[in-house]
């Protein structure tokens, strides 16, 4: 008999890479997924493509949503899951200053009702559950780097809701005996992460740019740093997890922390475009010093003469600051790395190369179907 999860936040970054990890292992995959007014699966399609008519067997999704208990508890008890992950989240943390109720309701009570659900309907010795934390809750660092014994001072009503989550996970794992873990995530990204988090919004723009459809790229705090990992290794932690013989809590994190400025730098390296920042605060600026056009051409396919040494790219809007920061995230995997002998395999050298790609052809792929310009940085999403 294959081992069976469910997944809420199927369409996600997480739950998307961790779906294709689960089958691939064998299991029968449930995921919950949101009603949309428009398509929400472009992650997972694939995972169906095998057989488009027929589906794929041993992957399934519902209706459901984190705020609606009765619903929980109707596809708990009809899946009889063997693992939940629960990676369902209003996950940005600027809109959560927007919504802070709601990101309350969803992130902080919604780990509650999954945890009720499998205590209610007596799976406590079958179901085994990972709550999806956050380096988020780290917030102003009380210690560097930051271990599972660094005390938690989030900054943000979506650090402050995941806090919620992370305690009552512990609170149900010791008073109703059950399988249930957090793993403290640090940032981690990959080609289909959200577009409004910063990584997939710079790379997006590396892309535009270079192929001449956007300017410039307005971008909020530029000394920010995050510890940045790739999705496919982080996944992989999480089912780690729940494999282990006594439930606990890790870090996940590589151990190297990047400035945000640095990895604009990085990203627009990797199509022959160097950077230089110039200025303080709101009126710091990136302008482009230099061009290797055979790395340009040979990643792009163009010729840069749409581009000049001088040319302002970076602009600094104070849109992006949020009311409080997270300046510095650099976490400590050491206990993962015992006891789950989890290694990452992605370099974020790798990662970005693999992104600014893959944003590349995208950009290409939708230009060459609209057959037309667009701008993309006028898009409505990108205002986060
Ligand atoms: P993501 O791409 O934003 O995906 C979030 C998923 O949750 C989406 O499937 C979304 O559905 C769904 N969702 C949102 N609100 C919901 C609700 N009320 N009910 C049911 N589903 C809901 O996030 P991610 O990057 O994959 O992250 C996965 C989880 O890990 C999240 O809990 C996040 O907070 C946490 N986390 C992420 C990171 C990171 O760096 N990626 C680090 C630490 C922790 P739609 O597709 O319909 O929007
Ligand atoms: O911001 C700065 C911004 O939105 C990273 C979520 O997955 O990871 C993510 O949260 C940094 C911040 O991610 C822009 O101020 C500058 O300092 O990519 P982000 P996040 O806030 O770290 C944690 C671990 C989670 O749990 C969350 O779910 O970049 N920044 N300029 C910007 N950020 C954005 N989004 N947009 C900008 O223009």
């Amino acid at each position: 008999m294959s081992k069976i999860a469910l997944i809420t936040g199927i369409t996600g970054q997480d739950g998307s890479y961790l779906a294709d990890y689960l089958l691939q292992k064998g299991y029968t995959v449930w995921g919950m997924k949101r009603r949309s007014s428009s398509f929400n699966t472009s992650r997972i399609d694939a995972l169906f493509a095998n057989d488009r008519q027929e589906g794929n067997p041993k992957f399934h999704y519902f209706y459901g949503d984190l705020t609606d208990a009765s619903n929980i508890i109707k596809y708990i008890q009809e899946i009889q899951p063997d693992e939940i992950y629960n990676l369902a989240a209003m996950s940005h943390v600027k809109v959560s200053f927007d919504t802070p109720e709601y990101t309350g309701n969803a992130d902080g009570l919604g780990t509650l009702r999954i945890l009720e659900a499998v205590r209610i309907l007596g799976l406590t010795q079958k179901t085994r559950i990972y709550q999806a934390s956050t380096s988020e809750l780290y917030g102003l660092v009380q210690e560097v780097p930051q271990t599972e014994q660094t005390p938690f001072y989030p900054r943000s009503p979506y650090g402050v809701a995941k806090l919620y989550g992370y305690w009552i996970t512990v609170n149900y794992r010791e008073a109703y005996n059950m399988f249930a873990c957090n793993g403290i995530l640090f940032n981690h990204e990959s080609p289909v992460r959200g577009e409004t988090f910063v990584t997939r919004k710079i790379t997006r723009a590396v892309a535009n740019i270079s192929l001449g459809f956007q300017g410039v790229l307005s971008l909020g705090n530029l000394d920010a740093k995050r510890d940045w990992g790739h999705a496919k290794d982080y996944v992989e932690a999480m089912y780690l997890m729940l494999q282990q013989d006594k439930p606990e809590d890790f870090v996940i994190a590589t151990g190297r922390t990047t400035a945000i400025r640095d990895f604009v730098r990085m990203a627009f390296h990797e199509v022959g475009i160097m950077l230089d920042f110039t200025g303080k605060g709101a009126d710091e600026k990136g302008i482009i010093a230099g061009i290797d056009r055979d790395l340009f051409e040979s990643q792009t396919g163009l010729e840069p003469d749409h581009l000049n040494i001088g040319q302002e790219l970076i602009q600094v809007d104070p849109f992006y600051f949020r009311p409080t920061e997270v300046n510095l995230l650099i976490g400590d995997a050491t206990k993962a790395k015992t006891k789950l002998g989890w290694q990452p395999q992605h370099t974020l050298e790798e990662m970005v190369s693999e992104m600014v790609q893959s944003d590349v052809e995208l950009v290409k792929r939708n230009h060459h179907l609209k057959n037309g310009g667009f701008l993309i940085h006028n898009k409505v999403e990108d205002l986060m």
